[in-house]
């Protein structure tokens, strides 16, 4: 990641970058283990393949998902909700696997979170021009944990706001082995992602891959 507010000097050992008082960027994190996740999504997607879900409002969503874990975020006419069954597949999601729910929870304590129990893990495929627009995340019922982003592949402008639609906002770039952390006062920060420049990278192709590990009731 790369922050121009907050340049990593290069002077912190354990590269990580505090971006607000809840919020830690842990730069190239998950280097060590990219191909090792990598095939873990593919796993997953192999049965609850990528899909463009359908907004409230009737559009397509640009960017393409799936999930793993005990609940998934779904999208239709009907609203967004987390649910136990893949509406594609009619069955349960598949299960999160082990190395992802432990780089997530190794990320949160690190980040200062001790008792992180994820229970879903969303899946975010961006192709070239693939967006998300500005958005809270409050569709989870325990807002006191925290999100955990891992980005892969293709680097993504992200955008970061304020507490209210209206208010200023930051651009920064999230990398390949990225991961953040946002808990606190950061959790309903809204936030979106610039439309995805086209380019190549050596383990995702095309895309740029996002999974997102959260915390909620039913
Ligand atoms: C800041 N995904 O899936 S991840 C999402 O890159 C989502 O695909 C983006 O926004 C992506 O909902 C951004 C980083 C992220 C996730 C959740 C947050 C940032 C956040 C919640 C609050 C504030
Ligand atoms: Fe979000």
């Amino acid at each position: 990641m790369n922050f121009e507010l907050f340049k990593n000097d290069g002077q912190d050992p354990l590269q990580q970058l505090r971006i607000g008082p809840g919020a830690l960027c842990l730069n190239e994190f998950l280097i060590l283990d990219d191909a090792a996740i990598i095939s873990a999504v593919q796993q997953v997607t192999a049965i609850s393949p990528f899909r463009h879900l359908i907004t409230p409002g009737g559009k397509k969503m640009s960017v393409a998902m799936s999930n793993c874990g005990s609940l998934g975020w779904v999208s239709d006419r009907a609203g967004y909700r987390y649910q136990a069954q893949d509406p594609l597949t009619n069955r349960a999601w598949p299960v999160m696997p082990a190395l992802l729910l432990r780089l997530a929870q190794k990320a949160a304590l690190q980040a200062g979170y001790e008792n992180f129990q994820p229970n879903v893990c969303l899946i975010n495929r961006y192709e070239t021009g693939a967006r998300m627009g500005l958005h809270q995340d409050r569709d989870e019922r325990n807002l006191t944990a925290p999100i955990v982003s891992f980005s892969l592949g293709l680097p993504a402008t992200f955008i970061w706001g304020g507490l209210e639609r209206t208010g200023k906002t930051r651009r920064f770039v999230l990398k390949h082995g990225d991961v953040v952390v946002w808990g606190g006062p950061d959790r309903l920060r809204f936030h979106g992602v610039a439309p995805l420049k086209s380019g190549h990278h050596e383990l995702t192709g095309a895309c740029r891959i996002n999974i997102t590990f959260r915390q909620t009731g039913t």
